[in-house]
């Protein structure tokens, strides 16, 4: 872990900003290629996938071989474009074109937030590497100059396959908070975006293996 950090979560920080990292453990593979829909997929998997009340959308990149069924825990990371796959607080999301370095996103956040919206742009994108890295650049919230990276790394929990999942950011700290209050704040949304994260994949890993499907 400590490792992870040094190579992908340094960042430069000046007098008045924060910075941390956390770590998540999630029980389900980083990469899982699932079966062709139409070939395959047994009857209980399409029910347990349908009538689970996970949005499939999210889910399910069809290919135009006709229903490869990704899902994985980068499979929900990645999608710079959709980030409601996961994180609890966005409403809606919306982008301009594909996903490239310096694509912009437009978030909508849920009422109860100090905050309504939030424009962020992609920075670091490696999809072997599985690193994500983005930076916000305008919204109406108090996270000014905020930029993060998360990372995916492969992990054996109990000889099954698992997933070590590390988020940092660095963000100023506004007037009249204090560096413990900020660094509170973002790690409380984090922590709550990580935990989603992982309930998400690991609903999507159980599915898979109840279906008894190898791949
Ligand atoms: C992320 C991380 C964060 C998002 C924050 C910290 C935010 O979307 C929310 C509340 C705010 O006050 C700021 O990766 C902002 O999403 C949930 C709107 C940016």
């Amino acid at each position: 872990i400590h490792e992870y950090i040094r190579r992908h979560h340094k960042h430069e920080i000046n007098e008045n900003q924060c910075t941390s990292a956390l770590v998540k453990h999630i029980i389900a593979p980083v990469d899982l290629v699932y079966p062709s829909l139409s070939l395959s997929l047994s009857p209980p998997y399409m029910k347990a996938l349908l009538f689970s009340d996970l949005d499939l959308r999210y889910y399910t990149p069809f290919n135009s071989f006709g229903f490869v069924l990704f899902m994985k825990v980068w499979s929900l990371v990645r999608r710079f474009d959709q980030p409601q796959g996961y994180k609890p607080f966005v409403s809606k999301c919306t982008m301009q074109g594909d996903l490239n370095i310096g694509s912009l996103r437009q978030v909508n956040v849920k009422s109860g937030l100090p905050a309504t919206t939030s424009t962020e742009r992609l920075e670091l994108f490696d999809d072997e590497e599985h690193i994500l890295g983005m930076r916000i650049v305008g919204g109406d919230h108090r996270l000014r100059n905020y930029s993060s990276v998360i990372t995916v790394h492969p992990e054996i929990v109990d000889g099954r396959p698992g997933t070590l999942v590390i988020e940092s950011f660095v963000v100023d700290v506004p007037d009249g908070n204090t560096k413990d209050e900020t660094c509170y704040f973002v790690r409380a949304l984090i922590n709550c975006n990580l935990k989603s994260l992982a309930e998400v994949s690991e609903r999507l890993a159980a599915i898979h293996e109840e279906s008894g499907i190898v791949t």
